[in-house]
């Protein structure tokens, strides 16, 4: 279906134009999996937005963009909707390449509001007149840059439009000052001010967002009459249509495995013991046996596994919601008090609190123990939802101690030891998943160097890389070249005895979950002291560019870092030697 073809549909049979495109929906996310209780929630708004507006002359921009699946079902491009979440398949996420309708490629919350405004205040600037639309989520609008926006948008003239796509939840039920005062709304729509009057703006609401033919009559007379910044407050029902699901659970209704649609069973589920459940085990000790330890986390309990610690221990769980950089800084301030604060983040966005790390925690040196999981490739996730910066990032700014466990026992053996010891900022990463083959031997740990004689040959890995690392050392071996293996776990300052054989070895061979430049390939060269004959660094890691979502066994062949590419690169290096 395409917008124009919505368009032609006449006003009166909008609503059965929707009740098919959610009938559709569920048994397209039924099979992928996906968001489906936010998409459920704004098919009339889709609708009534493309019906009355005139995209992309207009401008739209979806917040996070997990919202999008019916924008792609009506632009042409459900085959792509019914591909998402496979190797080589479209993204379950707005994405820019794909269609002039995705203004962005996101999903990061926070940003939508900030970019309707500057596409608003340009157009004016240019003499246009186009509308300029923000749909943000009420967990959203807790993000410190959409409340900046506000701020601006109060004193703006422009036609820009923000709806807030009020269903209550976040990932869970939403809460907070900003959610009871929604509420409040709600309760009493006669009450004529409200935060965003007071702000200035014109505020209407609280709308039916499952009405859509009254959301057309709406949006025809904001296209005509709008001359200022407006918010409109709609309510919609997360999971509409699957409301069985939603009432069970609202977490499986934010986002979901593929399921049956009559028994509304999982039929997919995680494939292996996950790190973050190592984690959330460890924690869980650390809860029960010192009650200075406090954990914060910024809306994520679910992808860090600490969702029931949270009901176990509400006092000492906070979830402060979607508000990352506070969270970091909060943990400062209880730290200053003698409190333990440990912040679990989802490494991706991590990467909005650079600052909270450097100037909050590090230029103080404030004991605070943040641990990020997924750290890396997140797999079937979206470009925007990996961490494939982390090493580059972090491990260069000072004060910082960065730790990433080579694998579950390591992460809670290293959480107990750096909760027991914490003395300055700290900062534990874990990869996404699980450990599905076990390695082959025990590991070396950078920390636990006996002194071994050297081998001319070091293979150095993180995280998960330590697996392929293992087969890279037995064929290795299997020609005839001996080396040894060494798991890195300190990556802010080298451990003193893996940094004496960095200058005794030929070749070193570097395995990791991180772009090249700047990541572990780095550090080694950086430890190499001069004077020292340099030895060959042989890296292996992905290229300096935004990486596509697939299963980790597709996206490592395709980036020639499987065992079996770095064995035939690393045999390749070995035999031009030998013959050179
Ligand atoms: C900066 C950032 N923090 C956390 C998340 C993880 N996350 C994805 S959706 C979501 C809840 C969103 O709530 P809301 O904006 O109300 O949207 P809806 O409930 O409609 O899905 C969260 C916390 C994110 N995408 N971006």
């Amino acid at each position: 279906m395409t917008p124009e073809q919505v368009k032609a549909v006449p006003l009166a049979e909008l609503p059965q134009l929707c009740d098919e495109l959610r009938q559709e929906l569920i048994a397209i996310i039924a099979t992928t999996g996906g968001h489906i209780g936010v998409n459920l929630g704004v098919i009339e708004l889709t609708v009534a937005l493309y019906y009355s507006f005139d995209f992309p002359n207009d401008g739209l921009v979806w917040d996070i963009g997990h919202q999008i699946y019916i924008q792609k079902m009506i632009t042409g491009r459900l085959p792509l909707l019914k591909e998402i979440r496979q190797n080589g398949g479209s993204p379950g996420y707005a994405y820019r390449p794909e269609s002039e309708f995705e203004r962005v490629t996101s999903s990061h919350a926070g940003a939508s509001l900030s970019l309707a405004l500057g596409a608003s205040m340009a157009n004016r600037l240019k003499g246009n007149t186009q509308m300029s639309i923000a749909v943000t989520g009420d967990g959203s609008l807790v993000e410190g840059s959409i409340q900046e926006a506000l701020n601006h948008m109060a004193a703006d003239k422009g036609r820009t439009l923000l709806i807030i796509n009020d269903n209550e939840m976040a990932l869970d039920k939403n809460f907070g000052g900003l959610h009871e005062h929604l509420k409040a709304i709600t309760r009493n729509p006669e009450k004529s001010s409200n935060v965003f009057t007071e702000l200035g703006l014109q505020y209407q609401g609280p709308v039916d967002g499952h009405d859509v033919i009254a959301l057309v009559q709406l949006f025809k007379h904001y296209d005509k009459e709008l001359d200022a910044p407006a918010v409109l407050h709609i309510k919609t029902i997360k999971g509409k249509g699957l409301e069985s699901m939603a009432d069970n659970s609202p977490v499986r209704i934010h986002w979901n495995f593929p399921f049956n649609t009559e028994t509304l069973e999982n039929t997919e589920g995680p494939k292996s013991p996950s790190h973050a459940g190592a984690f959330a085990q460890s924690l869980g000790e650390l809860l029960e046996q010192d009650d200075k330890v406090f954990v914060i986390t910024p809306a994520t309990l679910q992808n860090t596994g600490i969702y029931k610690l949270s009901q176990q221990y509400p006092q000492r769980v906070i979830d402060v919601g979607m508000a990352e950089q506070h969270s970091i800084t909060l943990g400062c301030g209880m730290a200053l008090e003698g409190i333990k604060p440990i912040i679990c983040f989802e490494s991706t966005f991590l990467q909005r609190v650079y600052d909270q790390i450097i100037h909050d925690a590090c230029i103080s040196d404030i004991p605070i123990l943040m641990v990020a999981a997924r750290s890396g490739h997140t797999g079937l996730d979206h470009c925007t939802h990996h961490s494939l910066l982390d090493l580059s990032y972090l491990r260069i700014v000072p004060n910082l101690r960065v730790l990433y466990p080579a694998d579950q026992e390591d992460l809670k053996a290293c959480l107990k030891r750096e909760a027991a010891n914490l003395n300055g900022p700290t900062l534990i990463l874990f990869p996404y998943g699980g450990t599905i083959d076990d390695p082959q031997q025990p590991l070396e740990l950078d920390y636990q160097l006996s002194e071994q004689a050297a081998e001319k040959t070091l293979i150095l890995s993180v995280g998960m890389q330590h697996l392929n690392a293992q087969k890279v050392r037995a064929q290795l071996q299997a020609q005839n070249i001996n080396s040894r293996h060494i798991a890195v776990t300190c990556l802010s300052t080298m451990e003193p005895k893996l940094k004496a054989l960095l200058q005794q070895v030929e070749t070193i061979i570097t395995l990791e979950e991180n772009i090249l430049d700047g990541g572990l390939g780095s550090f080694v060269f950086e430890n190499i002291e001069n004077g020292s004959k340099r030895p060959t660094i042989l890296r292996y890691g992905f290229p300096k560019k935004y990486i596509e979502h697939g299963t980790r066994d597709w996206i490592y062949k395709k980036y020639h870092i499987d065992a079996e590419s770095i064995s035939l690169s690393v045999s390749q290096h070995f035999a031009q030697q030998q013959q050179g």
